[in-house]
């Protein structure tokens, strides 16, 4: 087992701990202080989409237990939080009135992080967009893009002053891809139209959320958490190198192109662009704002190989197996090397500002025994995982803090509260929270860097 003290004396001493969570899947109170429906309350009760038919009605009560889990975020000694702000609170109808109570909420939020002395890493859509706005088409719409920009300047009105840090987004790819072409989150759309038309409102979304928060709150930085693919192909023949550059494309290029280079990728657009909605005057310098910081996701690689026929559409790849025996319970390839593949291949392609590693983590199901959890494998995970991005430090990658997935188990989307992935055990029929075995050695790690630095003597002679 890796030494929490020593993996830490491996991080220059302003870098950040955190630990991540979103509203969703930790608030609960769906009903309550004026919040209407989202499109995820919407999934999760349609028979068949969600695992179980788990919903987020009550999650882990976040909404009601606030004290006592930013309580908990203090004990773990972690110096920053980050958690994302619920559109359909503040926006119910997602245009139209502001909910003053649902403001009010993340101003004790806030305040209670400000008391305990821990940053606020706010994101301000993590994937709860308002019901109402599926009535003109959600993402796929424009004007969803112009709600947005409202929301976003509504938002830094209120909690600017006490922000440290704003991510407009998070994973792009999975509010596109995920949700608008494979189906498998809301609003559960199978259709190329509607995903090449909700990807490029996303994106005009993003840029005028930054133009928004800029205007509301100059001093607080902002970022883009993208959960990045790091393809790896099959083999080096060049039909499967060529794949892996057309999945690029297509996983990554689709979205951080005209964010940092204010254009689509090439063979994407020669594909796909036709399919594409007008891209107006102006809309590609909105969306290649420059960003104060970006946000990488990072859990497992993506293998891909050539598809020779070529089937459907672009990127006409297929997966390759994974080449590491280790996976997490959800049955994720465990191969910590995709980490610092994945930050070595973008930071080449791309001039990108400093980054955060905003989510990383593993799924572990184990539950509390004698009142501990001894989840072994997922602090093999967090230390293996560390040890490549003090690696990427030491070869001067601007990596500037790195937040646990998760703060607490939660509601993991499609597959409901089956899969956990908390720092912190969370036993939904009583709420009572346990500290996991990984929770207590993260604890450590943090803290670890608070005492003044011990050196190994040096002997004379
Ligand atoms: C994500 C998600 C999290 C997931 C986590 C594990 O941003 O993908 O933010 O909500 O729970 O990634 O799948």
């Amino acid at each position: 087992m890796i030494d929490p003290q020593s993996l830490a004396a491996r991080f220059p001493r302003n870098f950040t701990f955190g630990v991540a969570t979103a509203a969703f899947q930790i608030e609960g109170a769906a009903r309550a202080d004026g919040r209407k429906a989202s499109i995820w309350d919407a999934f999760c009760n349609m028979p068949g989409r969600v695992h179980n038919r788990d919903n987020g009605d009550v999650a882990c009560d976040h909404y009601n237990r606030l004290d006592e889990d930013l309580d908990l975020i203090k004990e773990l000694g972690v110096e920053a939080y980050r958690f994302s702000i619920a559109w359909p609170r503040i926006v119910p109808d997602g245009t139209g009135p502001i909910n003053e109570a649902g403001l009010d909420f993340y101003d004790r939020l806030v305040d209670g992080c400000k008391a305990r002395g821990i940053k606020t890493f706010a994101t301000l859509y993590h994937w709860d967009l308002p019901l109402a706005l599926m009535g003109d088409g959600g993402w796929t719409s424009r004007s969803t893009a112009i709600a947005f920009q409202r929301y976003a300047r509504t938002v830094m009105a209120r909690l600017g002053d006490r922000l440290d840090s704003v991510a407009t987004l998070n994973e792009p790819w999975c509010i596109i891809w995920l949700s608008h072409l494979y189906g498998i989150h809301a609003p559960g759309e199978k259709n190329m139209e509607a995903a090449l038309h909700a990807l490029h409102h996303l994106n005009l979304a993003h840029g005028l959320a930054v133009e928004a928060i800029r205007s509301e709150a100059p001093h607080v930085p902002v970022g883009l958490v993208l959960n990045a693919a790091s393809v790896i192909p099959e083999t080096q023949s060049s039909a499967d190198k060529a794949a892996a550059e057309r999945a690029h494309e297509f996983h990554n290029g689709a979205f951080f192109d005209p964010v940092f280079k204010g254009e689509y990728p090439e063979h994407f657009l020669a594909a796909l662009g036709p399919r594409m909605p007008v891209i107006e005057d102006g809309d590609l310098a909105i969306i290649n704002a420059k960003l104060d910081w970006w946000g990488l996701n990072y859990y497992t690689p993506m293998r891909v190989a050539d598809d020779a026929e070529k089937p459907g559409d672009f990127p006409w790849t297929k997966a390759a197996p994974p080449v590491s025996e280790v996976k997490t319970d959800i049955g994720w390839e465990v191969f910590p090397g995709g980490l610092s593949h994945v930050i070595e291949d973008l930071y080449r392609r791309y001039e990108l500002p400093p980054c955060y590693i905003t989510e990383n983590g593993a799924c572990y199901n184990m539950e509390v025994v004698d009142g501990a959890v001894d989840d072994t494998p997922r602090l093999a995970y967090y230390a293996d995982h560390l040890s490549v991005v003090a690696d990427l430090i030491g070869k001067n990658y601007p990596i500037k803090g790195y937040f646990a997935w998760s703060l607490m188990d939660n509601f993991e989307w499609a597959e409901g509260y089956r899969m956990r992935f908390g720092l912190v055990h969370v036993d939904y029929a009583t709420q009572k929270r346990t500290v996991k075995k990984s929770g207590l050695w993260y604890a450590e790690l943090a803290s670890a860097r608070d005492q003044p630095t011990v050196r190994p003597a040096v002997s004379a002679s």
